[in-house]
């Protein structure tokens, strides 16, 4: 009778103990690991749709299973996304965060849940403590190789048109920063500098057309991605303004899409800085290395290219994969 008592008390601590941590059984049980993505607007940009893409297929490819939200430009719809997320015990939370600040609260819920917080694409504004791995772009050093190559062009007088994106996110932050204060320290002349919200392309193109009908002088478009430095260019095409390498107006773009480093070759575009989307690799070697208790770089930004009118050639835009 002794020996029956002993199996079932050992038996109900064994089954006790497996069921303490309800996230790890759950991860055992099927194997799989749970990403939660908590990402910007499905539709945003071509650099997001490559973006998001890339995250999908990556963690398919890993095996890992897959949770993706997207804040749809809503920062509150974001950080309640996250939250639930959280709730559903993911076991790494990916944020691609819409605005920079306002992530504290989602940081410490996540902590105190055990699970990574990975910061992709866009920094966010957290203390160290308070995220496991970051993997983004230094949008300010994009824009400062935007600013070192403007001064190379020998401009008697340099009028500015900035189209920048979604405010308040790191991107746009970044990229602003770097041309006011490029044009700051070189007497260059911002003559618009506006947010386009959602980085939209129609806006972007409309914004163009009402400055160039106000009879605004501008010889730069400085864009903040490449949908908007396209829309620009339709403005001032329906304008008769001309562009580019052989134009009145220079081009810089921002991202470096295919079909933007062909309009770079066309001579459409004077300057493409590269903001590498393809993400989804990099979070699986991160999350692969976290799962075996590897010594992890904790902030990484992304190596990025930068692609100019004169040099660029076909084969490098045929090599390029998003
Ligand atoms: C940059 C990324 C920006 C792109 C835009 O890393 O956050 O958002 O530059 C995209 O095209 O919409």
């Amino acid at each position: 009778m002794k020996k029956v008592v002993s199996l079932v008390l050992a038996l109900m601590l064994v089954f006790s103990l497996a069921a303490c941590n309800g996230k790890d059984k759950a991860k055992k049980d099927d194997g799989k690991i749970t990403v939660g993505v908590v990402q910007t607007n499905a539709n945003e940009s071509d650099w997001r749709t490559a973006n998001t893409k890339s995250m999908n297929e990556a963690f398919a490819e890993a095996g890992f299973e897959t949770k993706m939200v997207f804040g749809e430009g809503d920062h509150a719809k974001q950080i309640a996304q996250a939250q639930q997320l959280i709730q559903e015990e993911v076991d790494y939370l990916v944020i691609l965060g819409l605005q920079s600040a306002g992530w504290e609260d989602v940081a410490k819920a996540a902590k105190d849940a055990g699970i990574p917080l990975i910061m992709a694409d866009r920094k966010l504004d957290l203390t160290e403590d308070l995220y496991t791995a970051m993997v983004c772009s230094d949008f300010e050093a994009e824009g400062v190789k935007a600013v070192d190559w403007l001064k190379t062009q020998d401009m008697d007088e340099v009028n500015i048109v900035v189209l920048g994106g979604d405010t308040g996110s790191s991107a746009q932050l970044g990229r602003s920063k770097a041309i006011e204060d490029g044009a700051a320290a070189n007497g260059w002349n911002i003559v618009f500098n506006q947010n386009m919200k959602g980085w939209d392309e129609t806006l972007a193109k409309q914004a163009v057309a009402d400055l160039i009908a106000s009879g605004k002088e501008f010889n730069v478009i400085y864009a903040e991605n490449d949908n908007m430095a396209r829309g620009a260019c339709d403005a001032m095409d329906a304008a008769g303004i001309t562009y580019g390498k052989t134009g009145d107006v220079k081009v810089i773009a921002f991202d470096a899409n295919k079909w933007a480093l062909e309009k770079v070759l066309a001579g459409e575009f004077n300057l493409d800085i590269e903001c590498n989307p393809l993400h989804g690799p990099r979070l699986v070697s991160l999350i692969q290395s976290l799962e075996k208790g590897e010594k992890i770089e904790k902030n990484v930004y992304v190596e990025e290219e930068m692609f100019d009118a004169e040099t660029i050639t076909q084969a490098i835009v045929d090599a390029r994969s998003y």
